[in-house]
């Protein structure tokens, strides 16, 4: 959006009509909004705390699946787990770079995160009890994130919308893998079987909380999506969910732990039960099963992780310091002689 690039000073003069209008237009028109481009305060603070809460749960979502990278059963699930792990790291920081386009930084978000100012997904505070739960997190949980996320390619401010492509293709490979690992433990032993059922009766109802509360309870839809942050509302993202997830679950040979699923011909989906809403409310207060852990081993990581700050910052600094090309020059005459 290139009509609306004023200086620095229009948005500290409130709301002045012309960028709101050129910035509703924007809007109107599809347009992508780009960091120096004037918006409104609250377009700004509504995309941090989303993107804030969604780059947090990216790195709080290392943390039950990495229970399992010691005890993978094979060399090659091992590598898988060890790369998706990776992967959500990745995620963390792309999205932790694009809420830096909006003037937050991330020590700022990590600190709101660490102090419980933030949100994460509350899908990250249930336990993984089992191997079965890797492919359940896989197929469910990375299935309800693309889901959610594929909308979020085309969110109306251009840095999230770009992170979310990569995002996307990557987290399509994570459901797919998860897919596979349940598919092997459903088709093998009885034991198996039963371990891969186990996992799906346990992540299916908090797989449907990731999509937050029913429409008539979520405070930011309506505005996200006039916006074009979000395009689809939670109840809408939540019911594609369900379609595609019960052909799926028959795919595997694994039920899925709701008798109330049927498919009701007259609106082309399928009928689903009662969600817990008193359930999704504790998790959010706190009192999920696995909350104070999450958050303990976050603080802990981020501590033990303060000398690779200092260095990262101690190597920038001496390389911004003046006389680095001589450092190089000199580099360069080292390796020649020993060469
Ligand atoms: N958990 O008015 P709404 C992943 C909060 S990434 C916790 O409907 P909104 C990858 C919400 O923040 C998973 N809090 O809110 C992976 C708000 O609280 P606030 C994360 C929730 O923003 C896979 C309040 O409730 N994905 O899984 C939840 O319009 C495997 C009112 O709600 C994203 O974040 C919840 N489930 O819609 C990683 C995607 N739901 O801020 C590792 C981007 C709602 O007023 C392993 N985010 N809340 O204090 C979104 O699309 C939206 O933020 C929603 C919520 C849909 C989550």
């Amino acid at each position: 959006m290139t009509s609306v690039l004023l200086g620095e000073g229009a948005q500290a003069a409130g709301e002045p009509a012309e960028p709101l209008a050129a910035f509703d237009r924007a809007i109107a028109a599809d347009e992508r909004i780009e960091p120096r481009d004037w918006m409104p305060d609250d377009y700004r603070s509504t995309l941090v705390r989303q993107m804030a809460q969604h780059a947090h749960s990216e790195i709080i979502g290392m943390q039950p699946e990495a229970n399992w990278i010691t005890r993978a059963p094979s060399l090659r699930r091992k590598a898988i787990l060890m790369a998706k792990v990776q992967d959500e790291a990745g995620h963390g920081l792309y999205l932790y770079s694009a809420a830096e386009t909006l003037g937050t930084s991330r020590d700022e978000l990590l600190d709101k995160l660490h102090s419980g100012r933030q949100k994460y997904s509350s899908i990250f505070n249930y336990p993984t009890l089992t191997w079965a739960d890797v492919g359940a997190i896989g197929w469910l949980v990375d299935g309800a994130a693309i889901t959610n996320q594929v909308p979020l390619c085309r969110c109306s401010y251009g840095p999230y919308a770009r992170a979310m492509i990569r995002i996307c293709k990557e987290e399509s490979f994570h459901q797919r893998q998860g897919f596979e690992l349940l598919l092997a433990l459903s088709r093998g032993t009885e034991a198996q079987h039963a371990m891969a059922q186990d996992a799906v009766d346990r992540w299916w109802w908090p797989s449907l909380m990731m999509f937050g509360p029913p429409d008539d309870e979520s405070a930011h839809s309506a505005r996200s999506m006039e916006w074009k942050i979000k395009r689809h509302s939670n109840d809408e993202l939540r019911q594609r969910f369900v379609d595609i997830c019960v052909p799926q679950a028959e795919a595997l040979g694994l039920t899925l732990p709701d008798p109330e699923l049927s498919w009701n011909e007259s609106r082309g989906h399928w009928d689903f039960g009662p969600i817990d809403w008193e359930e999704f409310r504790q998790v959010l207060k706190g009192n999920g099963p696995c909350n104070e852990e999450r958050l303990r081993r976050r603080r802990e990581a981020h501590e033990n992780g303060a000398w690779v700050r200092d260095a990262a910052a101690a190597y920038a600094a001496k390389n911004a310091a003046p006389g680095r090309g001589r450092v190089r020059e000199q580099d360069l005459t080292e390796t020649a002689v020993s060469a």
